[in-house]
Formats: C-alpha cells, structure tokens, sequence
C-alpha cells in the first residue's frame, strides 16, 4: 500500500485530496493519506515557521526545525521513504515521474511557503541512507508555495495505482496510446451521441465499425495534434 504523508501550514488547503476519488481508494486501503500541520512543530508561543534569510534579502525563508520534526514523526518506521520537496528550482514534474511515484510505498510531501525551506532541510534528509530526496516543479510559472503542486502530483500519481481508478481499462489504453518513438503523443479527440451536434458531425470512421480504421484514425489525430503543438 502507498501512504502519502503530506506536510503544510495549511493543512485544510489539502482536504479535497481525501474527497471523491482519493477519498473510495482510501476506503479500500489501497493507498494512506495523512495531512500534518508544520505549525504543531513549533515551540514558541508565536508558533513560527519562518525567519529573515542570511545573506539579506526580501521574503522569510521556512525555518529548518519544524521541517526536521515533522519529517522526523512522519518516518519513524525502518522503512523507506521518498521525500518530496516542492519548489520552482526543482526537476520537472512528468508522467514518467508519475509512474516512479506510484511504486513507492512512503511518499512524504514538504509543501513550502514564503521563499521556500532552509535548503539545508533536503540536504539532511538526502544523507540518510533510508530516504530518497526529490526537488520537483509542477511547471515553468510561479505559484504561492507548494499545496496546489503536491495535489497535482498526488492525483496523478494515485491514479496510476491498480484499483484506485474507476475503470481499468482506460489505464492499458493509455499505456499505448501515449507510447511513440520519444514516448509523448498527446491523446485523441473524442466524441459522444449526438452524432450531429449544432451542425457538427461526429468523424464517419468513428461509426463505422471498423475497429482497425479506428484505431488507424486515433493514432494519426494523436500526431497530429501532438505536430501541432510543436509547431509555433
Ligand atoms: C513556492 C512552485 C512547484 C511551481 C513550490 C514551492 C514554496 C522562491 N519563490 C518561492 C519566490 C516566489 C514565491 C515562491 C513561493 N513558493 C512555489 C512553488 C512550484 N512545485 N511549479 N511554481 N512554483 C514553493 C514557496
């Protein structure tokens, strides 16, 4: 079984995760997920997460003893654990990553604000010989801190995991239908009855019957949507 563990100062921003489809996976004890709040971490009676950075600067960076608690409570089994560390410096968020998430059995989240946290924070964790530490960006714009990213990340990753999704087929289905020679076709259009909506017919392939052509006609929209995208 996967269980996440997921670290924040807003811990409710997190809540839609143990809704709908998370929610019936978590039932079936096919994945864990636990939100935590940073501020039970703290001593001082301000409960503060944050200070000035070294160096000088604008902004407060997240301070490293919190962070080192609430790992630390999160991974005191023998286990294995990936830490995930979210910020715009990180490596790219991708489906194959999605893929490697989704083999693990202890994902941990650190969801950062303000400037982000102490770098020293992924630098100890990366020492321990029982964890793996990841530095990951959903994408190439700039977000308040990394809740909206672990959701992203989290979803896309649970949905990978056999049973979680509502229906098994559509995984086989897009294990080929996203494969080409450099593994990233986007997927094809579809359609639904009517087979004439506001004057717009549905592709006759579509109701043919044929399920060769069909296929045939799928795979050449994917290329050349995906050509459409380099393009420009
Ligand atoms: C974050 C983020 C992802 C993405 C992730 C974590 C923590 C240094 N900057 C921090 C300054 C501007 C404000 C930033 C806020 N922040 C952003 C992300 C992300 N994953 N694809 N974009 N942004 C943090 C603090």
């Amino acid at each position: 079984m996967l269980k996440i563990n997921i670290i924040s100062i807003f811990p409710e921003y997190l809540k839609p995760l143990e809704l709908s489809l998370l929610g019936k996976a978590q039932e079936k004890g096919l994945i864990e997920i636990n939100i935590h709040d940073l501020r039970k971490h703290t001593d001082d009676v301000h409960h503060s997460v944050d200070d000035t950075p070294y160096g000088g600067g604008a902004g407060m960076v997240m301070s490293p003893q919190p962070w080192g608690l609430a790992i630390d409570e999160v991974s005191e089994s023998s286990e294995h654990f990936d830490l995930i560390v979210l910020t715009p410096a990180g490596k790219k968020f991708d489906q194959k990553m999605a893929k490697n998430f989704a083999s693990k059995n202890n994902l941990i989240f650190a969801c950062g604000r303000y400037e982000g946290i102490d770098a020293r924070v992924s630098q100890y964790y990366a020492s321990k010989s029982n964890f793996t530490v990841h530095e990951v960006s959903i994408g190439d714009y700039v977000l308040g801190g990394g809740e909206v990213a672990t959701m992203v990340i989290v979803e896309a990753t649970a949905r990978l995991i056999p049973g979680v999704l509502g229906n098994p087929d559509s995984l086989k289905e897009e294990s080929h239908t996203l494969t080409n020679k450099d593994g990233s076709l986007v997927e094809y259009p579809s359609y639904t009855k009517p087979a004439n909506w506001r004057g717009l017919d549905v592709p006759a392939i579509l109701l043919s019957g044929n399920h060769g052509e069909i296929e045939k006609w799928r795979i050449k929209e994917a290329e050349r949507r995906t050509q459409a995208l380099t393009e420009e």
